[in-house]
């Protein structure tokens, strides 16, 4: 196992449009192992492949209390259910420190395939909803900074740069 570097915001690479996964081999359960390994070290509840520079479309997520129900998703593809929407204080790895509300479908269902190749189906509601709309826009290369106005994006954008300063 090993833990992987987490690119932050603005990086370019950050922008990068994943591609579907078409060998389940064992460089791609690595991979999925090591992403468990980096979300949790860095107490994340999500993490998408394109945040450790992996531009293919695998995301790892542990939603639970005890950090004990860990959830892989592999090529995902959700449908929105209702029109219904919930506002949510997200934050993200690669954004370290900020939260904002961010205002998505509230109910969804994610298709996917599973670390084997299997297909497999699930509805979402609430914090699993919210995160795996999250993570596939991190496939699609697109932030949650991106909901926020211009004004807002570039705060965080310029706090982030004074603290790496
Ligand atoms: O750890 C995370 N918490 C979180 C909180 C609200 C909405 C989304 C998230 S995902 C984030 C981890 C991350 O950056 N995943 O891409
Ligand atoms: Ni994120």
């Amino acid at each position: 196992m090993a833990r992987l570097d987490i690119l932050e915001y603005p990086h370019p690479r950050l922008r990068i449009k994943a591609e579907p996964v078409t060998v389940f081999d064992e460089s791609i359960s690595q991979l999925i192992d090591d992403m468990f390994e980096t979300m949790a070290e860095a107490q994340g509840i999500g993490l998408a492949a394109s945040q450790v520079d992996v531009h293919q479309r695998v995301i790892v997520m542990d939603i639970s209390d005890e950090r004990d129900e860990p959830r892989i998703y592999i090529n995902p593809e959700i449908e929105v259910l209702e029109p219904g929407t919930l506002p949510y204080d997200e934050g993200c790895l690669s954004v370290p420190g900020f939260y904002e509300t961010v205002e998505r479908p509230a109910n969804v269902i994610i298709r996917a395939l599973d670390r084997d190749g299997n297909a497999f189906e699930e509805e979402a509601v609430g914090l699993l909803a919210v995160c795996i709309q999250h993570e596939i826009d991190h496939l699609e290369g697109r932030l949650f900074v991106d909901y926020l106005s211009p004004l807002k994006r570039d705060r965080i954008r310029k706090k982030l740069k004074k603290q790496r300063a």
